[in-house]
Formats: structure tokens, C-alpha cells, sequence
């Protein structure tokens, strides 16, 4: 390789042109492609090449000396062993929890985003490696949106339907008069998209919908939840009155006569169920404008007048993921589309309701007309899953039952647990449970390229090679966009490709074969290319030759459905086009649900109370949406995650006044706690935030103090204040929108962040 060069790689916030020098990568810039290219890019350079990385196979001390409780796990020391020493404990551990307690106690759901690339797709490898030797039990749905995945086949059809099939932003520049926004489309989300994005193109789309006079209402806790450019009007209900809020604006409907009958008796089925609750027939409580000022602390008569400017044009209603991963999320998503219903715009252009514009860059933009090629997973000879939020449940529950969609089912016993890809003491609710979850499996691996939080909690920990650091291609799950990624530099210190671990792994286990099936790296590239190429000829696409386009630059595409209107085949004809639900039709009153007979899920959307907001415990709520200058944990040790750090702390927004009474001034350094657990950050005030809200984004790495009460978090990691309870037993969903906190100035000393640097490590023998 020549001493400087450029070449192009792809993240998951979009594609960079990384400048390296002596085999080390200096900076990563934008494509001259993206009209608005992610800063992100700014933190390769200084995480990749960072004190973090893990270098070495590195086994937990007292779990390496056979005494695994000696230290707790997150408290102990590491000890560096050969590739040779960690695979063959590996190799007699996988042995050893097979033979006593089958392969039905190996817990691998492995949640999280890994790194771009098609081939070296973290949980893709771990997963079709387990397969080979008798699999794991797996987790279903995510974090980002499952009340969505797990209610709306009851009441529309499969929500990743949805998510491709989302009416498109040209559409709404042309179509709609006015876009209400339940949580905002957040500008810095849209930075995002799995697997990649290599055009930015949401300032565009709000530009053109600004020019063509498209209004906008930002329903949100931060008035910066939407591009400034459409200079929308502000209404910041109370979080997690969502639901009250659309209950407040069904009601003005009705009394108001604005209804659509005729949608409603031609596409709904229910509503007449749903009629007597919102008119408070059938509990005593009206759920009208007035009730709903109540709830929400907005004006009544700004509720009534909303729902009549609804009525009075064309007008998308808009319910951001964030707001369904909160207690009772569901319900907002069920009333969004009762609303949408009445107002009987659903299938028109610009019309109707969308959920998750904004979960990432391309929802509205784009989407692709064929699928890239994917690593086989095999099948997994177990059935078993947990839902993906339910990790601390599990560990501390073994074989407990738990109700999930109208049955009950049984966690199972997991005694050796394996992530790759994700950081749990990232992404998991209340951590200090997590904590004492993690302390209950018998072993633990992690394969990380740094030392987060999570490969602090495990037993054996492999260094992996990052994205920069092999060869692969990236083919977002939903840009049309195919992006050469040729490796940039070497892996650091024994690092290795996931791909060669489990290859060496397979061989101790006798499953080689099975596991490569006699293919190398270079030829499961090739491999995988061929498929993509396979599948652009379907779509009438011809792709270059691997090598050609290896060499090459960005591939784009162009979405098959441009002029996408959500629905509106069945608007067309709702038998010929009947949705995927019982009645074929769109569900304000499911007799499944109610056929469940749950307590925080009834057979129509319905009102509850916020949980730590009912409590009335503490009172700010405590808004932790995705970061602005990362993607969620990934590359917080890097440049423009860092300077957006005050004193080395995350920054917490909050409203000045709420920030005069109680003494505290922009750049101070804060306390935030609840009865949960306690978190340093450094106060940034704005007028951007409602009073009563403060926002710590996710992503800070986790530093927990453990002299401190409740093992208060040194950096600003939110998740030690949120809760672990679900949305509801219909779907165990996420909710770590619904925390409330109080927060206070520190005077007195207090320790530097710690986790940016590797932990303490020995060396074997
Ligand atoms: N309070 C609160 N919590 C939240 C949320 C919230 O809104 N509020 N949002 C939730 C949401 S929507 C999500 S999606 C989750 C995100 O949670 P995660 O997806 O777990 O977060 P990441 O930081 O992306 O974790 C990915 C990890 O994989 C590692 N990694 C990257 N590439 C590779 C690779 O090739 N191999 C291996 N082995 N490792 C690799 C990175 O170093 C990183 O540690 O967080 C959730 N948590
Ligand atoms: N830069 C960057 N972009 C990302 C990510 C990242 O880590 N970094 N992560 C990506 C991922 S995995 C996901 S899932 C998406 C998430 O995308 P979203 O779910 O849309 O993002 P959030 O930031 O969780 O929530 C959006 C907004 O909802 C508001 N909000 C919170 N609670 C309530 C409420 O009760 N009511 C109302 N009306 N508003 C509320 C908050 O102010 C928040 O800014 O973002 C993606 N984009
Ligand atoms: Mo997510």
C-alpha cells in the first residue's frame, strides 16, 4: 500500500472517504454524493485507533482461576491469553453447557447494530456458527420499535410493511396542507439508516415541503425535534400523554362533526366499540378537550382548534418510534390510526398516518428494489426465544412464566450467554439490574472491538476486527445505495475477523465444515455478491464483477416506488386489497386483544397512566432519545463525540427555569437520580426543552462508581434511571421514554470518567 491514500468505506451513518496515512486512518469526510453528510464520520479516526480497543483474548481473573463469584463481573480484573488458550476454553465451555444442560441453556439474541457489511455481520456469524452445533435461543423484535412489530399485525398488518411502503416525502411536499408530528422528526436521527445510507436526504425533503407550504405541528418535548426550516408550531405535551392528547382531538371530532362516517363503516371495523369509551359512556370520564388539557398540560381550546385545522385539509399525522417506546406504547399507535380513520384520509396522498418517520434517513425517501445478498444462518434446531427486552427478566427468572401476546411462556435456563454485536449496558433499562442479571450465568462472552461496559461484564472477551478493518460491501436494509467497503487498515494487536474465530472454533467442535462449507472468506464475498448480482437482475439491474466494483464507487439506485402512497391500493379496493389483519380491515376494536383480557391492553386504544409519572415520585421526566453525535454507544471515545461532552460528561438539556430552582447554571456539573440509580452529566440549558423535561441522550459509556450510592454512573448514561418494566404484556416491549428524575448541582469532588481507556489487564503467565 502507498504511505497516503483515500479510500471509500460505509457506516451505518453514511458513506466516508477515510484519508490514511502509515497504515493508520487520519480522517473520514463526507462523499461529495451526500448533500448533507453525517459528522459522525469525525469519530473513526480517534475510536478506531483509540485506548479502548480490546487487543488481546482477555478472560475475566476469577472466573479463569475457577473461581467465578470471587469478584463480581463488571469489578474484576482481565488476564490476556493466546488465541490458542481463549478458543479452547471456549471449545470445553460450549462442550461442557451442552452435555449438562443442552443447547436450550445457550443464550445468544445477541441484540444490536454491529457494523455495516453484508458478510461480517456480527450476530449473522455468531448465529449460523451455533447452528452448526446444535443452536441457542434467540430474541425476537428490537429495541427501536416492537410495540410497533408486535400491535400492529392486530390492527393494520406487519409493521416492516409499513416502514417500506411509507408514503413518500415528495408526496407530502406535494399533497399534504398540514403534517402533525407525535414526537418530531428529529434531524439528527435521520443521520442513520441499518446498514447505510449514502444520501442524506431529509433536509432536502423538509426544504421542499417548507417551499411548498406544507404546515407543520411538532407535538414533542424538544422544539428542536423538527428542522427549523419548516418553522413549526410548538405544542410540548407532557410525555407520554400521547394518547390523551389524540383522545382530546378524536373527541372534538365527534362532537364536532367532523367525522367520516363513511371511511370509518367501509374500512374500520370496532369504531362503535370504541365510541362509548371515548364519550365516557362506558367509564363515567368524557375523554374530550378539556380532559385532555388536563393530561397533557396543553390549552383545551388549542386541542379543539388542532382538530379542526386537522379536518380542514389534507394532513399526515406522524407518531415517532420514540413515543411507542414508553409504558403504554401501543396505545398511542392504536389511536393515531383510530384518528387517522376518523378523519378518513388514510390511502390519499399526504394523507393518513405513518409510524416512524424519522427512525431513520430513508424512511419516506427511499427504499431498494432488490435485497443484497446475506450470509445463511442455517437453522436453529432450537425453538425457543425470549423477547428481546426481557434479558434481566430471563437471568433473574429462570423457567418463570411470563405472558406475551395471550399466552404464557417460560424463560429458559441460560447458563452461558454469548454477545456480539451489541452492548447491553448500552441499550437495557435500569442497568443496575442488569448488573445483578449479569451476575447469574455461568459464562459470558463477549466479542467487542473496545472495552464498553459489556465486555466489562463478561467472562471471556475476543477483539474483533472493526468495519474499517476487512473487506465487505454495504447494501442498507432499506438505501438504494451499494457501497464498495475494501479494507483500510489492519486490525490492531491479535484482533481478528469474526469469520476466522469461529472457523477455528468450528474445528475444535468437529462442525468446520458445516460452519464454512469449505469456503473462504475471499469466496463468501464473492459469494454474497453473486447473490446481490442475482438479485439485480430480477429487478432488470446489471452489477459490475466483485473486483470491478470493489475498486470502484457508490452503486445508486433508484427507488422502485417513488411516488409511494401508504394504503392506498386498499383505499382502492379494500376486498380485492384487504390488509393482513382477521377482518381485513383496519382494527379500532381487535377481538383478539380483547380476547386476551388484559389489564394494560384492552381490545381498543385506551388511556393509562405513565407509570413514574403517576407515582409522583420525582418530577422531571427524563427524555433519552438516540445521540446527535454517534450512533448510540458506538464511537463515543472519538472527536465530535467528545466535544460535545462538558467536563468529560455527557450534556443533559434542561429548561432554565427548571434549572434556576435548583442552582444551577449551563456547564455545571449534575446529579441526576431517582430511586433507581444516579448518573453525572453537565447541564446544558435551553429553551429548546419544556419546562419539566430534562433529555440525556443515549450512548455515553457506562462508568459506574461502585463506591458511590447505587453505583452512580461517573459519565451520563441514562439507562441507570430508566426502568425495566415492559409497555405491556401484549407485546414486553422497551419503555425507557417513561422515566421520571430529579437532578441536582455537585459541589463536591468527583472522580474523571474512566471508560474511555482499556481496564486493568494481566498477561498470562
Ligand atoms: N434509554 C434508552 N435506551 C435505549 C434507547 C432509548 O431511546 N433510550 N434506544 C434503544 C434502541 S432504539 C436501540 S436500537 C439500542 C441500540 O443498542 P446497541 O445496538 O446495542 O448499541 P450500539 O452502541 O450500536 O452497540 C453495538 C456494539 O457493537 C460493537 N460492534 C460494532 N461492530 C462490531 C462487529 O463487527 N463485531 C462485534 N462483535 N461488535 C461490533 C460496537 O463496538 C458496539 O459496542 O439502544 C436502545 N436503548
Ligand atoms: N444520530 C443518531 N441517529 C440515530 C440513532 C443514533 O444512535 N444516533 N439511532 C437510530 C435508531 S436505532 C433508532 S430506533 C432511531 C430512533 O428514532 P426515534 O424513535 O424517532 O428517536 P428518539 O430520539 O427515541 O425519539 C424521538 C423524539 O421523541 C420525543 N419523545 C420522547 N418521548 C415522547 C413522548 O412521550 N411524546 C412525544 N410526543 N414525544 C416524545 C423525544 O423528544 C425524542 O427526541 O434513531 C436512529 N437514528
Ligand atoms: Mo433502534
Amino acid at each position: 500500500m502507498p504511505d497516503s491514500l483515500t479510500r471509500i468505506t460505509s457506516n451505518h451513518w453514511g458513506v466516508g472517504l477515510a484519508h490514511i496515512e502509515a497504515g493508520q486512518i487520519k480522517s473520514v469526510s463526507g462523499h461529495g454524493d451526500d448533500p448533507a453528510a453525517s459528522l459522525i464520520n469525525d469519530n473513526i479516526a480517534g475510536s478506531l485507533h483509540g485506548a479502548a480497543r480490546v487487543l488481546r483474548p482477555s478472560i475475566r481473573k476469577s472466573w479463569l482461576e475457577g473461581a467465578p463469584k470471587a469478584v463480581p463481573r463488571g469489578q474484576d480484573s482481565f488476564v490476556e491469553v493466546s488465541w490458542e488458550r481463549a478458543l479452547d476454553l471456549i471449545a470445553a465451555e460450549l462442550t461442557r453447557v451442552k452435555t449438562q444442560h443442552g443447547n436450550g441453556s445457550i443464550y445468544a439474541g445477541s441484540y444490536g447494530w454491529a457494523s455495516a457489511g453484508r458478510f461480517h455481520h456480527a450476530q449473522g456469524q455468531l448465529k449460523r456458527f451455533l447452528n452448526t452445533i446444535g443452536g441457542f435461543v434467540r430474541s425476537k423484535g428490537n429495541y427501536s420499535y416492537n410495540a410497533a412489530l408486535e400491535l400492529m399485525p392486530h390492527i393494520v398488518g406487519p409493521y416492516p410493511d409499513q416502514v417500506a411502503q411509507a408514503t413518500r416525502w415528495s408526496v407530502i411536499a406535494e399533497h399534504s396542507d398540514l403534517v402533525v408530528l407525535f414526537g418530531g422528526i428529529a434531524l439528527r436521527n435521520t443521520q442513520v439508516c441499518g446498514g447505510g445510507i449514502a444520501r442524506h436526504r431529509m433536509p432536502a425533503n423538509m426544504k421542499a415541503c417548507a417551499d411548498a407550504g406544507v404546515e407543520f405541528v411538532n407535538i414533542s418535548p424538544l422544539r428542536s425535534d423538527v428542522d427549523a426550516v419548516v418553522n413549526a408550531d410548538w405544542m410540548p405535551a407532557h410525555p407520554g400523554t400521547d394518547t390523551a392528547l389524540m383522545m382530546g382531538l378524536a373527541h372534538t371530532l365527534w362532537v364536532e362533526a367532523l367525522t367520516d362516517h363513511a371511511f370509518l363503516e367501509r374500512y374500520a371495523t370496532g369504531f362503535e366499540k370504541f365510541l362509548p369509551y371515548l364519550l365516557g359512556q362506558s367509564d363515567g370520564q368524557p375523554k374530550d378537550a378539556h380532559w385532555a388539557a388536563e393530561q397533557t398540560g396543553l390549552e383545551a381550546e388549542a386541542i379543539r382548534a388542532l382538530a379542526r385545522r386537522m379536518a380542514a385539509g389534507r394532513t399526515m399525522i406522524s407518531v415517532a418510534a420514540g413515543v411507542q417506546r414508553a409504558d403504554y406504547g401501543e396505545q398511542p399507535m392504536w389511536m393515531a390510526v383510530t384518528l387517522a380513520a376518523m378523519l378518513g384520509q388514510i390511502g390519499l396522498p399526504g394523507g393518513g398516518f405513518t409510524v416512524g418517520y424519522g427512525v431513520n434517513g430513508n424512511i419516506g425517501a427511499v427504499e431498494r428494489p432488490f435485497a443484497g445478498g446475506t450470509i445463511p444462518q442455517g437453522q436453529n434446531p432450537v425453538s425457543d426465544f425470549i423477547p428481546v427486552a426481557m434479558i434481566a427478566d430471563m437471568l433473574l427468572n429462570p423457567g418463570a412464566p411470563y405472558p406475551y401476546q395471550g399466552k404464557t411462556r417460560h424463560f429458559p435456563d441460560a447458563r452461558l450467554v454469548w454477545w456480539a454485536g451489541g452492548n447491553p449496558f448500552h441499550h437495557h433499562q435500569d442497568l443496575n439490574r442488569l448488573r445483578a442479571a449479569f451476575q447469574t450465568p455461568e459464562t459470558v462472552i463477549v466479542n467487542e472491538v473496545n472495552w464498553t461496559a459489556s465486555a466489562r461484564h463478561a467472562d471471556i472477551v475476543l477483539p474483533v476486527a472493526a468495519a474499517q478493518e476487512r473487506t465487505d460491501f454495504g447494501a442498507g436494509t432499506s438505501d438504494n445505495a451499494l457501497v464498495p467497503m475494501p479494507q483500510l487498515v489492519a486490525p490492531p494487536g491479535d484482533a481478528r475477523e469474526e469469520f476466522e474465530i469461529y472457523t477455528d472454533l468450528a474445528r475444535r467442535l468437529g462442525a468446520e465444515q458445516a460452519f464454512t462449507q469449505g469456503k473462504t472468506r475471499d469466496q463468501w464475498l464473492l459469494a454474497l455478491w453473486e447473490d446481490t448480482r442475482k438479485n439485480a437482475q430480477g429487478a432488470g439491474i446489471d452489477l459490475p464483477e466483485w473486483e470491478a466494483f470493489l475498486a470502484g464507487d457508490v452503486i445508486t439506485l433508484s427507488d422502485p416506488s417513488p411516488h409511494q402512497v401508504f394504503l392506498a391500493d386498499f383505499r382502492d379496493d379494500p376486498k380485492v386489497n384487504a390488509l393482513p389483519t382477521p377482518s381485513g380491515r383496519i382494527e379500532i376494536f381487535s377481538k383478539t386483544i380483547a380476547g386476551f383480557d388484559l389489564n394494560d391492553c384492552a381490545g381498543h386504544p385506551s388511556w393509562y397512566p405513565p407509570r413514574d409519572r403517576a407515582a409522583g415520585i420525582h418530577p422531571l421526566a427524563l427524555l433519552s432519545g438516540q445521540p446527535k453525535t454517534r450512533l448510540h454507544s458506538q464511537l463515543d471515545n472519538g472527536a465530535y463525540s467528545l466535544s460535545h461532552k462538558i467536563q468529560g460528561r455527557e450534556p443533559v438539556r434542561i429548561h432554565p427555569n427548571d434549572a434556576a430552582a435548583r442552582g444551577i447554571e449551563d456547564g455545571d456539573i449534575v446529579e441526576l437520580f431517582n430511586a433507581r440509580g444516579r448518573c453525572l452529566a453537565g447541564a446544558r440549558l435551553t429553551q429548546e426543552i419544556a419546562p419539566g423535561c430534562v433529555f440525556l441522550w443515549t450512548g455515553a459509556w457506562y462508568d459506574p462508581d461502585h463506591e458511590a450510592p447505587k453505583g452512580r454512573c461517573r459519565h451520563g448514561n441514562p439507562n441507570v434511571l430508566t426502568h425495566d418494566l415492559r409497555s405491556s404484556t401484549l407485546t414486553q416491549s422497551p419503555a425507557s421514554h417513561s422515566a421520571m428524575v430529579d437532578i441536582r448541582r455537585i459541589d463536591e469532588p468527583h472522580d474523571p470518567v474512566t471508560v474511555h481507556s482499556a481496564p486493568p489487564l494481566e498477561s498470562d503467565g
